[in-house]
C-alpha cells in the first residue's frame, strides 16, 4: 500500500509515520509537508519515507503525488487556536483551500481519502452537561481554527455525496505525546517547568479537555482507514476529561513542585469551555480500544521525552514565549 501523508512533519503526522513504520512494514509512505513553523523535518529523522516539501494547495504538485498513491491520510493543517485569533488568513488557505485541492485530486484519481479532524467542530459543552459529542452533534465551531476545520469536514462530506469520493472523517479530542510543538498547552508547561517557570493557565483554569495519547489516536486512524464505512464520521476519544488546572497540577507534581504554584493569565477570546467525546461508534463497530490506560503514566513519559530531547524543542521556545508575551498570555 502506498500512502500519501500530508502534514507528516507535524506532531500527530510524524507520530503516525513512526507508528506505521514500526507496525506496518508493507506500507510505503510519501510525506507532503510545507514545513511551516509547526513542521520539523527532524521529527522524521531515520524513518524510511520519501519527503516532499510543498504546499497542499499547490495543484500541480498535489496532482502528481495523489496520482501515485493508493490512499491519502490528510493531517496537514494550521492547528493552533491562539494563532488563528491573531491571524486567520493561513487557516483559510491551508484548512479550506488546501483540503479542497487534495479532494479534487482524489476525485480525479478515485483515491481513498481519510480526513483528520477535531472535536472542536462541535463547539463546546457546559461543565455540568451530561452530554458528550457524537457524530450527530450539530456543527457549532467557535474560532477561525475550528470553523475552517468544520468547513474542511463539510467539503469532504460533499465530495462523498456529490462525486462518490471514497472518504472517511475522524474527529479526535486533544492529543498529547512526544514531538508536540511548544506552543500547545502541555508542552508549553513542561518546557516552562524545565526552565523553572510556573504553568500559565488561561482564565480560571476550569476549562475541560478530553485527553488522548497520540498513538491511540493514530491506531484509531488505522482502524478507520482499513475498516471504516465510506462516508462515515468516527469520533476518537479515550474518556479522559480533565480541567486545565488538573493537568497543570499533575505536571507540577511530576516536577516535585507545589501543585498550586500556577499563574492564572488572561483568558483566550471565545475560549471553549469543555469538549467531551463519545467514541461508541469507533469502539462498537471497529473494536478500537485505547492502549494507554493511564493519562498520568502517559504524561510522565511525555515529560521524560521533553527532558531528554531539549535540542528538538529549545530552538522554538523563545519565539513562542515572545509571541505569547505580546498577546499578554
Ligand atoms: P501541527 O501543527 O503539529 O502540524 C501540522 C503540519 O502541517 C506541520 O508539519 C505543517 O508544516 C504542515 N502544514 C501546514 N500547512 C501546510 C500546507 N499548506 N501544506 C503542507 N503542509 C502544511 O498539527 P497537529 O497537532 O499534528 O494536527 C494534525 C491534524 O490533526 C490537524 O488536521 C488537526 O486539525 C488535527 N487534530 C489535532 C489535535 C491535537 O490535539 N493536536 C486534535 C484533533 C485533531
Ligand atoms: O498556555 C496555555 N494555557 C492554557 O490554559 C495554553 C497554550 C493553553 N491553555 C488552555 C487552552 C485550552 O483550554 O489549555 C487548553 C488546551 O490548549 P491548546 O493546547 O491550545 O489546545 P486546544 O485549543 O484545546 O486545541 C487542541 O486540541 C484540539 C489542538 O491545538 C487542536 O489542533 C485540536 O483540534
Amino acid at each position: 500500500m502506498r500512502l500519501l501523508v500530508t502534514g507528516g512533519a507535524g506532531f500527530i503526522g510524524s507520530n503516525f509515520v513512526r507508528l506505521t513504520t514500526a507496525e506496518r512494514p508493507d506500507v510505503s509512505m510519501t510525506v507532503l509537508d510545507r514545513l511551516t513553523y509547526a513542521g520539523d523535518r527532524r521529527s522524521l529523522d531515520g524513518l524510511p519515507i520519501r519527503f516532499v516539501e510543498g504546499d497542499i494547495a499547490d495543484r500541480d504538485l498535489v496532482e502528481e503525488l495523489v496520482r501515485e498513491a493508493d490512499a491519502v491520510v490528510h493531517f496537514a493543517a494550521e492547528s493552533h487556536n491562539d494563532n488563528s485569533i491573531a491571524d486567520p488568513s493561513p487557516f483559510v488557505h491551508t484548512n479550506l483551500v488546501g483540503t479542497f485541492t487534495l479532494l479534487e485530486a482524489a476525485r480525479r484519481h478515485g483515491t481513498r481519502f481519510h480526513h483528520i479532524s477535531t472535536d472542536e467542530v462541535y463547539g463546546d459543552l457546559q461543565l455540568d452537561d451530561p452530554a458528550r459529542f457524537t457524530p450527530e452533534t450539530p456543527y457549532n465551531p467557535s474560532s477561525p481554527y475550528s470553523s475552517t476545520k468544520a468547513g474542511s469536514d463539510l467539503l469532504v462530506r460533499a465530495w462523498v455525496r456529490s462525486f462518490g469520493l471514497e472518504a472517511t472523517i475522524s474527529n479526535c479530542s486533544n492529543n498529547y505525546g512526544p514531538y508536540q510543538h511548544v506552543e500547545k498547552f502541555i508542552p508549553r508547561q513542561i518546557t516552562g517547568l524545565i526552565d523553572g517557570v510556573r504553568p500559565r493557565v488561561y482564565g480560571s483554569g476550569a476549562n475541560v479537555r478530553d485527553w488522548i495519547h497520540v498513538d491511540d489516536h493514530n491506531r484509531a486512524v488505522w482502524s478507520v482507514l482499513e475498516r471504516g464505512r465510506i462516508g462515515e464520521t468516527y469520533l476518537i476519544g479515550a474518556d479522559c476529561e480533565l480541567s486545565n488546572l488538573e493537568v497543570a497540577r499533575a505536571l507540577l507534581e511530576a516536577f516535585g513542585r507545589d501543585p498550586d504554584d500556577i499563574e492564572l493569565v488572561a483568558d483566550r477570546p471565545g475560549h471553549d469551555l469543555r469538549y467531551a467525546i463519545d467514541a461508541s461508534r469507533l469502539r462498537d463497530e471497529l473494536g478500537w480500544r485505547p492502549s494507554h490506560p493511564s493519562f498520568r503514566d502517559g504524561l510522565l513519559s511525555t515529560v521524560d521525552w521533553y527532558r531528554e530531547n531539549e535540542e528538538w524543542w529549545r530552538p522554538a521556545k523563545a519565539a513562542v514565549e515572545a509571541s505569547y508575551a505580546a498577546r499578554h498570555q
